[in-house]
């Protein structure tokens, strides 16, 4: 668990930290030397029931809040101090509304150094503290007296705390690991250390982490939690890596350590966007502004998806378009500053890290926006699985970052609700599924009605109406589903819709009829086809699917492009063949040739698509019986 602080610069935050845990958090030369906080400190620190929490101590000077920003970003809850001299001033409530915006849910308030004031002052002071977070989370927690320097009210603030900390769910450890960087140093014989709050899933020592940037990979060489060496640290604590050949210079504040291909730097973010109603001033399209996320930083300027401008106290749709590429999920929450005057303007919710880019104003993005609001992860994978029309769960996973055994249960769910498909190992819609379906049929159709004699479509060909994605398992189990809903027929490598058969018109029946007798009657010296369509008047493709009927309607059989046989002289043919290799070892061209009494050409064609119909291997210049003969 992580414990925060907040509070007005010099209210007695650090200080307060150093009562509770011994600790004096302000570490830099120039913080000792100023007696201000300027970076983050952090401290362990032991609750009563032996737990150990993570305390982050902030500076309260305005000039220092994205230094506050960085540190706030994984607390579970917050210590909220207000010195008992001075009452509420304005960075309270600035720290006030950035964890409003961050919906940091939990925390206590603490006034302090109160052995510098009467009870007279302390209680007007009570009530003015009261009076500045009502309306807010902390309105209604039990206001802490304290004082660091007597440690007066100490021990029960301690006693609170462990009472609160009972209350704090535990991160998902099984979720992808995500650990903002707050802090990097190097250490002499060690190497690079970065520090910060996990804030999802588990590292452990010896594992690959991909750090962004620099983006690339490093093995964790040692990992400590509180100063000890671990062998694995999860969601809520605070952990120092020791990553094997990081270089100090690659990695900064507000890089993310992470579990290897899970997060990919964007420039592009859609999200819910909230204007403080204290902003002195509406929020006009695209305006640049600070924007803090984790504990990295950039320039946005914001494109206003729903609205002319964004009224103080109001909320819009936005797209943020970042000077620079962040890490960023789903869910994660950010604080926007002004220009001038640099003050907190306002935050939101990320509810789309790889966004498209977006225009104003477009209906179909605001709805869909809407949806993702709702945060539901279905609706995002459902979101995602149209946008890129199918995937295996491993990239799903990546793109959800969810664990896969996580994101499976929710696709199962999904597939008994009948809204997602698995089509070989491809995930899909089931909306998509069926309008590939209906692309399917709808070419099938096509086909039937362009070659109304032909039995059926090649898969392949109708395969090119689909994404190219959707090919091998995924294709065959497209076609299977269409089948078993009596859709359509498969026979080989063939398609036809459902009910249909090849009907020839009663003027084509009458040229069939024509063709079958040329066929039949010249026996072992047939006609070649292209000799044949002028004297019957017809145009060649017509004649051609005459053609390919018969041989459908297995009237005759196609040997080669040019040479077609009657069907009864081909069973002659192939009765020959067995004949001779019942009594014989093998044949050769001159023997076949001489028992059908015909050509050379033909006796060559014949074998040769025998040889393809495995009736026959050939050796040399033999032919022998083979499989199927
Ligand atoms: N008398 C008294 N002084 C305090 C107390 N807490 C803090 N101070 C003093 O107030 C000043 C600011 O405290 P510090 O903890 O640095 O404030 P921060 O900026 O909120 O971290 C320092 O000089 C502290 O010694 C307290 O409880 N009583
Ligand atoms: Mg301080």
């Amino acid at each position: 668990m992580i414990i925060g602080t907040a509070g007005h610069v010099d209210h007695g935050k650090t200080e307060l930290i150093k009562a509770l845990t011994g600790i004096d958090t302000d570490r830099l030369k120039e913080e000792k030397k100023r007696g201000i906080s300027i970076d983050l400190g952090f401290a362990p620190f032991l609750l009563p029931d032996g737990r150990l929490a993570g305390i982050v101590d902030v500076p309260g000077h305005e000039r220092f809040i994205h230094n506050m920003l960085a540190g706030v970003g994984g607390i579970d809850l917050v210590l909220m101090v207000v010195d008992a001299t001075e009452g509420v001033m304005p960075q309270t409530r600035e720290h006030l509304d950035i964890l409003e915006l961050l919906q940091i849910r939990k925390g206590l308030i603490v006034i302090t150094k109160i052995d510098l004031a009467d009870a007279e002052w302390l209680e007007m002071v009570v009530e003015e503290v009261k009076e500045a977070f009502a309306g807010t989370f902390l309105a209604g927690s039990p206001v802490h007296l304290v004082s660091a320097r007597t440690k007066q009210g100490i021990a029960e603030l301690k006693e609170a705390l462990a009472q609160l900390a009972e209350t704090v769910l535990a991160g998902d450890k099984s979720a992808p690991l995500r650990l903002p960087v707050d802090r990097v140093f190097s250490l002499s014989g060690f190497g690079t250390v970065v520090t910060g709050t996990i804030l999802k899933g588990t590292v452990k020592t010896g594992e690959t982490v991909e750090v962004t940037p620099p983006g690339r990979s490093f093995r964790v060489r040692g990992i400590q939690v509180h100063g000890e060496g671990v062998v694995e640290a999860s969601a809520g604590q605070r952990a120092a890596l020791n990553l094997a050949g990081l270089e100090k210079e690659g990695v900064v504040r507000g890089s993310v350590v992470a579990a290897p291909g899970y997060f990919h730097p964007t420039h592009r973010l859609d999200a819910k966007l909230k204007l403080l109603s204290t902003a002195p001033r509406p929020l006009t399209n695209m305006t640049p502004v600070h924007f803090y996320l984790g504990t990295a930083r950039a320039v946005a300027s914001l494109l206003l998806l729903g609205c002319e401008e964004l009224l103080p106290g109001r909320e819009s749709f936005v797209q943020c378009r970042l000077d620079k590429p962040l890490i960023a999920q789903r869910g994660d929450r950010f604080i926007i500053r002004s220009y001038s005057p640099v003050v907190t303007i306002g935050g939101g919710v990320v509810l789309d890290e790889r966004p498209l880019r977006h225009k104003r104003f477009r209906r179909g993005v605001l709805e869909r926006l809407q949806d993702l609001e709702k945060g539901d992860p279905l609706l995002f994978v459902l979101q995602k699985l149209a946008a890129i029309q199918g995937a295996p769960l491993s990239k799903l996973s990546q793109m959800m970052k969810m664990a896969p055994q996580q994101l499976a249960n929710l696709l199962q769910q999904a597939s008994r609700e009948g809204k997602v498909a698995l089509l070989g190992d491809l995930y899909v819609a089931t909306a998509q599924r069926e309008s590939w379906e209906i692309a399917i049929l709808k070419e099938l159709e096509r086909f039937h009605r362009e070659k109304p004699l032909l039995p059926g479509m090649p898969k392949v060909q109708a395969n090119r109406v689909l994404p190219r994605k959707i090919a091998g398992q995924a294709y065959d189990a497209l076609l299977e589903n269409l089948k078993e809903q009596g859709l359509l027929t498969i026979s080989g490598e063939l398609l036809a819709s459902r009910d249909f058969t090849p009907r020839p018109t009663a003027a084509q029946e009458k040229k069939l009829v024509e063709i079958e007798e040329l066929f039949k009657k010249n026996g072992l010296t047939p006609p070649a086809p292209k000799d044949l369509w002028a004297s019957l008047g017809l145009k060649k493709e017509e004649g051609e699917s005459l053609l390919d009927y018969l041989v459908y309607s297995r009237t005759l059989v196609k040997i080669t492009a040019d040479i077609y046989l009657y069907g009864e002289t081909y069973h002659h043919c192939l009765q020959v063949l067995k004949n001779h290799l019942q009594k014989n070892r093998s044949i050769n061209l001159g023997q076949y040739r001489d028992l059908l009494q015909t050509s050379r050409k033909y006796a060559q064609a014949l074998l040769e698509h025998f040889d393809s119909c495995k009736y026959t291997r050939r050796l040399g210049d033999e032919r022998v019986a083979w499989k199927l003969l």
